[in-house]
């Protein structure tokens, strides 16, 4: 029974949010009560399957089995599809999301941009007057404070994509990796570490496509948004964009020796 429910309701809050129905209710987006309520129902849907166990027959692979679920299959594509259509059709929200079934929110407006953590981060208040980067280029630590960091220049437009289902594009200003490490070429990895001990790796061929941001808008970083210095990673999903960064370093290790989602 009680798997019963978060299916169901995981299933409706999913329908909820990806129609613009009804995006969020006193703050929780319904987006955040589908994931939890479907992660919630994987133990009880393992012990579900193991307590009332099926033995395998040889029939399960029989010609028949396998049409059935072709029109499963199918039909589950022909209904995604459909849904499609009519949310276009009817002019609802859900009609105008990205492709990844994101919500546009603040684009161009960074203040307007919903400040978002991945699970359990605060926002830190840093002091630009006693914040430094350390950067590792394999040569030894060079630092820099924020005066000397907030001259560069480098600019990129991007679209931040959080995976709790909104998105943003932003101008963003400050200095590309491949220019602050320049030994990328030569190692696998660039490891970016933010000050609250949150961190990603990422390959270092992508050091010339990764902006280490002190702006955006023209503009500094808000606290919520990563100030002093936050992660621009076009391309890549939220959780990638590390703010209120204080360490980026070169290494070998490769960039997939990680938990492929972020753990704090
Ligand atoms: N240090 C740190 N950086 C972080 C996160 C976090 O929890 N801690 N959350 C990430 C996630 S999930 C998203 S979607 C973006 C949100 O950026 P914003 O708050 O500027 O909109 O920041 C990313 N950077
Ligand atoms: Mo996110």
């Amino acid at each position: 029974m009680t798997l019963l429910v978060l299916v169901a309701t995981a299933t409706v809050t999913g329908l909820l949010h990806s129609t613009g129905l009804v995006i969020s209710v006193g703050g929780i987006t319904l987006m955040q009560v589908h994931v939890a309520s479907a992660l919630a129902a994987f133990p009880l849907a393992a012990w579900h399957v193991l307590a009332r166990r099926v033995r395998p027959r040889a029939t399960d692979l029989s010609r028949r089995t396998l049409l059935r679920s072709g029109v499963v299959v199918g039909g589950a594509a022909l209904a995604y599809g459909g849904a499609q259509g009519l949310l276009w059709w009817t002019g609802l929200p859900g009609g105008r999301r990205r492709i990844t079934g994101s919500y546009q929110a603040g684009s161009f407006r960074p203040g307007r941009m919903p400040v978002t953590q991945w699970l359990d981060d605060g926002v830190p208040a840093v002091d630009a007057g006693d914040w430094t980067l350390h950067v590792d280029a394999g040569d030894g630590v060079r630092s820099y404070g924020y005066a000397e960091l907030a001259s560069f220049r480098d600019q990129v437009r991007a679209v931040l994509d959080c995976t709790g289902g909104w998105y943003a594009e932003q101008d963003w200003e400050g200095v590309r990796l491949d220019r602050l490490l320049p030994g990328w070429g030569r190692v696998r990895s660039i490891a970016v570490r933010s000050r609250t001990g949150y961190g990603r790796r990422f390959p270092a061929g992508d050091a010339p496509s990764l902006l280490l941001a002190v702006r955006v808008g023209g503009r500094p970083l808000d606290p919520g948004h990563g100030f002093p210095a936050r992660i621009v990673a076009p391309g890549r999903r939220g959780f990638w964009w590390v703010k209120w960064v204080d360490g980026v370093e070169l290494s070998m290790t490769p960039w997939w020796w990680q938990p492929p989602f972020p753990l704090s």
